[in-house]
């Protein structure tokens, strides 16, 4: 990624202005230091250095959002424990967490939000359809963005120099999900069904051209919504065509329903899914419908990823990350540690830091190429059996291991 400078942030005011002087600006407010009877023993003054965090936090797919806002308040409060300080300031972060609802047209919004608030550094959007025109007021900004969930390949597509994430992308993971479901299990025809949404269209767009250059025959397309939990008008016209294998681009809130619905039909086709209906929730809504499907994430399995980071958000949330906390973690140590590089808060001096980041997370090491993706970034096969998600294989570098291999070899 080349670096112009990044464009100025909006009316400095004349605190943050005095903190520019210190490489801390853009970034919020100036503490108010404890008057100091003796300025040659005087603590440093404090800055608070705010992140913003961007999901859906309400609706169906709040689990979510909340797993990814665990996984950015994890980092975050790990990094205030430990006291940093940078630029010759003690720092402490602050993150803003606001719901965006997973609706495209509150991107932006929370965006300029987030950019009159100054904030630092964003985590999120976790839904490409709203990170997509988030980025472009980020961008406007020169607000750096580090999503952990979204995979559109649009995201880093448009030469922007702010926009980065620790998923990998929807051209990798089509790919791998249908290789897989061409090579295990050899269907003729196959239907795809989409949720209108630029994440569930653009994988699943993915997912016809891998399937399609393989030989097999794809019937035409159906179409949803995120909102939709009635399938059976679709389902029972798929059932007349018999595919041997559905494909779903979309959320775990819709795609549950719609493989109990098509089970309940007798519809008996293996169904496979993208990573964001790879999780947990799917046997929840489906129960043992659910069991036999197949679906991808863009990236290692959470519960593969490093013990002290599971260690850490189980003590804390007293749960286990659901799918993207593991990246939204990394992605806010990410834009920490490119602060504590450039020794500077602020975003127009730690952005080279970040594009050149070579980090280990939680989720593996972590390196950038000239778009902001992720550098050989993990495919993750897994199937659902007796309720529970199971890892079958890993593609990286275009090499397919089975999973049990890569555990062994340390995840390298
Ligand atoms: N990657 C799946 C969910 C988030 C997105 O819209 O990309």
């Amino acid at each position: 990624m080349a670096f112009a400078s990044a464009a100025p942030l909006k009316t400095l005011t004349a605190a943050v202005t005095a903190a520019l002087a210190l490489g801390l600006a853009g970034c919020g407010k100036q503490e108010e230091a404890a008057p100091a009877a003796d300025a040659t023993t005087a603590a440093p003054a404090g800055v608070t250095v705010k992140i913003g965090h961007a999901a859906p936090l309400t609706g169906q797919i709040a689990h979510l959002g909340k797993d990814n806002e665990s996984g950015a308040r994890l980092a975050i409060d790990e990094a205030n424990a430990k006291g940093l300080t940078i630029g010759g300031q003690k720092v402490t972060f602050e993150l803003l967490s606001e719901d965006d609802e997973g609706k495209p047209d509150r991107g932006p919004i929370i965006a300029q939000k987030f950019a009159d608030a100054k904030v630092a550094g964003v985590v999120g959007h976790l839904n490409s359809g709203v990170t997509i025109p988030a980025s472009d007021v980020y961008e406007q900004a020169g607000i750096p963005m580090v999503s952990g969930s979204a995979t559109n390949p649009q995201l880093t597509e448009r030469g922007y120099k702010v926009t980065f994430r620790t998923v990998g992308r929807d051209d990798q993971q089509g790919p791998a999900v249908a290789s897989y479901l061409a090579s295990e299990f050899q269907p003729k025809l196959v239907a795809i069904v989409d949720d209108a949404t630029s994440y569930g269209t653009g994988l699943a767009d993915e997912v016809e051209k891998s399937l399609k250059a393989s030989g097999i025959a794809v019937l035409p397309r159906e179409k949803g919504t995120d909102k939709t939990t009635d399938w059976k008008a679709i389902l029972t016209k798929l059932k007349g065509k018999k595919p041997e294998a559905v494909f779903f681009g979309g959320m775990d809130s819709s795609g549950g329903p719609l493989i109990k619905q098509a089970r309940e039909l007798g519809i008996k086709a293996v169904f496979a899914f993208g990573d964001g209906a790879c999780s947990d929730k799917m046997h929840e809504l489906a129960g043992e419908a659910a069991d036999g499907m197949v679906c991808s994430q863009a990236g290692i399995p959470a519960s593969a990823s490093s013990p002290a980071f599971l260690e850490a958000y189980k003590a804390k949330f007293n749960a286990d990350p659901i799918i993207y906390a593991p990246f939204t973690y990394d992605a806010a140590n990410l834009i920490i540690a490119a602060m504590q590089k450039a020794d500077s808060v602020d975003p127009e001096k730690y952005l080279p830091e970040l594009a050149k980041s070579s980090f280990d997370g939680a989720s593996g090491h972590i390196e950038f190429d000239e778009k902001g993706d992720r550098k050989d970034a993990e495919m993750t096969i897994f199937t659902l059996k007796a309720g529970k998600l199971e890892p079958v294989a890993i593609i990286k570098a275009g090499k397919s291991i089975k999973f049990e291999d890569f555990a062994k070899s340390g995840g390298n």
